[in-house]
């Protein structure tokens, strides 16, 4: 018997996304609308420094938003390099529905925000540009592993109907290169689900899942009778093989299968995630690498 409804998220801005989401799953509602309420949750909050509002800018102090939406369907909508909109995946789920596009990027995207009824707003903090302000002094790239265990989130849900959905959302990689897009909005890469099989999404170092398919390999892997974790550990193991630098990097694959199984693995220890389902909600530290 499936393990539904149940929701899991990333790291410690997953409980309160989670929360959101069992307001709507608990009630029977679509695993869709609760991976898009979950993920406005972090997106809203600008002590999640990670994530929409209030996120780290770029090198040259713009805050720019990566998210995308899939559900149960294989339809999916996605926005990259978006500014000044607090809910890139609600624009996301706009592009998905409203569009007959996938992705929609940069000023573009942001045209159709506020097209949608979206309304413009000042998205830097003053925490966050003095963040940007210190990082100036000496502007010197470098990723930051577990800033905080906040990081992109990305939230997968099975509904009580048994339909899986998944969201990713992200401010991306703090001060990155202006016109960076990361793995979170590319389908496959940050997020995918495939309703036959289970989902998965990702945090971390986008371009190391970008190099690998991360989150289609997952759920592929999954078809072929992998357990989540297993397919998860063994997408991890695949980029260790491929890219000799992976060592600094962190990177964090999160699955669920039909059955509502989930599991996680990623390169560096600390990576988190948070499980709500009938038993309640609780954290688990993920397996790792290194
Ligand atoms: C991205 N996965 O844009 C996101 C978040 C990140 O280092 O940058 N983490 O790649």
């Amino acid at each position: 018997k499936a393990n539904k409804p149940i929701v899991i998220s990333t790291w410690n801005h997953g409980g309160p996304a989670n929360e959101a989401a069992w307001e709507q799953l608990s009630r029977g509602g679509r695993a869709l609308d609760a991976v898009e309420a979950g993920a406005r949750v972090p997106e809203a909050d600008p002590a999640v420094m990670t994530v929409g509002y209030g996120g780290f800018p770029d090198r040259e102090g713009k805050v720019t938003l990566d998210a995308c939406i899939m559900d149960e369907k294989q339809n999916c909508g996605s926005v990259a390099f978006l500014q000044d909109i607090r809910h890139p995946v609600s624009v996301a789920r706009k592009v998905m529905e409203e569009t007959p596009h996938v992705m929609l990027v940069g000023e573009g995207a942001r045209r159709f925000a506020l097209e949608q009824g979206f309304r413009p707003e000042n998205l830097l903090t003053p925490k966050a540009e003095a963040a940007w302000r210190d990082w100036l002094q000496e502007a010197r790239y470098q990723p930051v592993i577990n800033i905080e265990n906040h990081d992109t989130i990305g939230i997968l849900a099975l509904d009580s109907a048994g339909d899986l959905s998944g969201a990713c959302t992200t401010s991306g990689a703090a001060f990155k290169m202006h016109g960076r897009v990361g793995d979170s909005p590319i389908i496959g890469a940050g997020l995918y689900v495939d309703n036959e099989v289970g989902a998965a999404t990702a945090t971390g170092m986008g371009e190391l899942m970008i190099k690998t398919v991360g989150c289609h390999q997952v759920v592929e892997l999954m078809r072929h009778g992998y357990s989540p974790e297993e397919a998860c550990r063994e997408a991890v193991e695949r980029i260790a093989r491929k890219l000799p630098d992976y060592r600094q990097f962190q990177v964090g694959f999160l699955a669920l299968d039909k059955a509502g199984n989930y599991g996680s693995h990623c390169i560096q220890p600390g990576f988190n995630f948070a499980v709500r389902d009938q038993d309640g909600a609780r954290m688990i530290d993920a397996g790792s690498k290194l």
